[in-house]
């Protein structure tokens, strides 16, 4: 019997993962945490105030719920992390540290989710190996390598712990918080709310992105493989397309002809171009299947019906 806590639980991944695992696992087996409590919770949904570098805070609710599971998504992105540099730090690694020692603790499984923002100017950018240089030259980008040591040091002392280097998240249901990427998720609802949008990266910045749905499924993918198909403790690289600022906005043209997109970089492209363009993820398609399903148009597609409909049903 799985009964999960997901940290972080109301951040962009948290809000569609919570959904997708009380649909796999039941609603009453699912414990959602946070700083704060949402305004609104249906009976179903059980939320616990918590502070993931206050170890205390963390067992006892460990134990109160018999948790055998986390998915430890409580962190503060890039351009957020350059801003606050040691909150960066304290929540990344001491938070994640809480949560590996309380998993060898009580035998608990992890999800950890690492990023393509461990690598930097001196990893190759073009199908970015598995293994290579990983030089970040934000703060973020050393939690996540900590982050990766501190997994593979814990799997070694038996502690099940699964993670993957997530590209750019898209998706429509809740706004991305204070990273690079972001740029891509802003300029959906910009097009279709104003027509525009002021892009905060160059035209011909090139990123790995994936579309929400099979960011979950790569997360529920990874998590359910059996023990032996996992090789790698660090964690995976795992991608599934590739796109400038430029081709997005081509893209959302086909749907929104009128769409007009200007670009005025700011701090975030120095990040963004530390960054790989495309990545190598065939050690994840080797070792548990993963496989991608939405390409650039597909995502777009979806993305701009969503946004359209959801804004008409709020009237605007
Ligand atoms: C960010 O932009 O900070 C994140 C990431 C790629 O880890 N989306």
């Amino acid at each position: 019997m799985n009964k999960i806590l997901v940290t972080g639980a109301r951040g962009q991944i948290g809000s569609d993962l919570v959904s997708a695992l009380r649909e796999h696992y039941g609603a009453t087996n699912v414990i959602e945490s946070g700083w704060r409590a949402p305004p609104h919770l249906s009976e179903s949904q059980l939320f616990e105030s918590l502070d993931v570098t206050d170890q205390r805070q963390l067992y006892k609710l460990i134990e109160y719920h018999q948790i055998d599971t986390i998915y430890h998504l409580a962190g503060v992105l890039s351009a957020k992390g350059e801003q606050h540099p040691e909150r960066c730090w304290n929540v990344n690694v001491n938070g994640l540290r809480n949560v590996l020692e309380a998993a060898k603790c009580f035998g608990i499984q992890v999800f950890f989710p690492s990023s393509i923002a461990v690598f930097g100017p001196h990893s190759p950018k073009l199908d970015t190996p598995q293994v290579t240089v990983e030089d970040p030259t934000t703060m973020y980008g050393i939690t996540k390598v900590t982050g990766e040591l501190l997994c593979q040091y814990y799997a070694q002392q038996g502690v099940d712990v699964r993670s993957l280097r997530l590209p750019g998240i898209i998706s429509y249901s809740a706004p991305p918080g204070g990273g690079t990427t972001d740029f891509a998720v802003e300029m959906f609802h910009a097009a279709v709310q104003f027509g525009t949008y002021t892009c905060f990266v160059r035209p011909e910045t090139r990123l790995p992105m994936m579309y929400m749905p099979d960011a979950i499924r790569a997360i529920l993918g990874l998590m359910q493989a059996a023990p032996t198909a996992i090789t790698i403790r660090s964690s995976y690289n795992i991608t599934a397309v590739s796109f400038s600022a430029a081709e997005l906005a081509a893209e959302i043209q086909k749907h929104l002809p009128d769409f007009v997109c200007h670009y005025k970089p700011d701090f975030r492209q120095a990040i963004a171009d530390s960054w790989p363009s495309v990545i190598d993820d065939s050690r994840a398609r080797a070792d548990w299947g993963w496989k991608h399903k939405y390409n650039l148009a597909a995502i777009v597609e979806e993305m701009i019906g969503e946004i359209g409909f959801r804004s008409q049903k709020a009237g605007n």
